[in-house]
């Protein structure tokens, strides 16, 4: 987190985390085109945000305006790399500097083992800082909810072993439940400050 008290002004960032193809693209095009463009393209303190359609670059990120709290104007960046740059030092870099993480899973039975063993490499990321998922503000989206191939949200709950985490059941493809989650993320940042 970049905090100024001179600017009254706090800028948190998260990683968006999950396997190939899980949704991560379509939750932050989800939350880009329902979020009213100056929430998320806003040029605050002089950034902009960028869609995984600008090939130049080698990141996906959208920064959203969290609003104010306290007297202190919020900033949420998210990060995710794109398909071609996610060497683990890639990772280690957005996961290692991210005050939160929002994990999107892919509710699909053929897909659980792949979202568990990544959770894996995730959390020897964070290991590797001296940081564990108990400890740092996460909400997990169970996405892909509208195929035919999925587990009970209890039981993805329970299989997916983030139980502390908000968790909610998503259709990013149909921009469904992504501001749920976003506002769920915004909560646990702020109890962080
Ligand atoms: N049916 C359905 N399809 C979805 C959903 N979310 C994403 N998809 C589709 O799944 C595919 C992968 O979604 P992406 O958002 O690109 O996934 P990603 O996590 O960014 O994937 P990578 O960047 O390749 O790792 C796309 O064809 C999406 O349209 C969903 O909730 N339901
Ligand atoms: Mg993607």
């Amino acid at each position: 987190m970049f905090y100024s008290s001179q600017r009254k002004a706090a800028v948190f960032r998260a990683a968006i985390w999950g396997i190939e193809g899980a949704g991560k693209t379509e939750t932050l095009e989800g939350l880009i085109s329902q979020l009213p463009p100056e929430v998320t393209r806003g040029n605050w303190l002089g950034y902009h945000g960028i869609s995984e359609r600008d090939k130049s670059s080698f990141l996906e990120y959208v920064p959203i305006r969290l609003g104010e709290q306290d007297g202190i104007n919020l900033m949420l960046e998210l990060f995710s790399p794109q398909p071609d740059q996610r060497a683990s030092e890639t990772w280690l870099e957005i996961v290692s500097g991210a005050d939160g993480i929002i994990v999107v899973v892919d509710s699909q039975l053929s897909r659980l083992t792949e979202n568990i063993d990544h959770l894996a490499v995730l959390k020897d990321l964070l290991a590797n800082s001296n940081r564990s998922l108990m400890r740092i503000p996460v909400v997990c989206q169970f996405n892909k909810r509208d195929l035919p191939d999925i587990l009970p949200f209890e039981v993805l709950e329970r299989l997916i072993g983030l139980r502390t985490a908000p968790a909610f059941e998503t259709i990013a493809s149909q921009q469904l439940g992504v501001l749920d989650a976003i506002r769920a993320l915004r909560k646990l940042l702020i109890r962080s400050l």
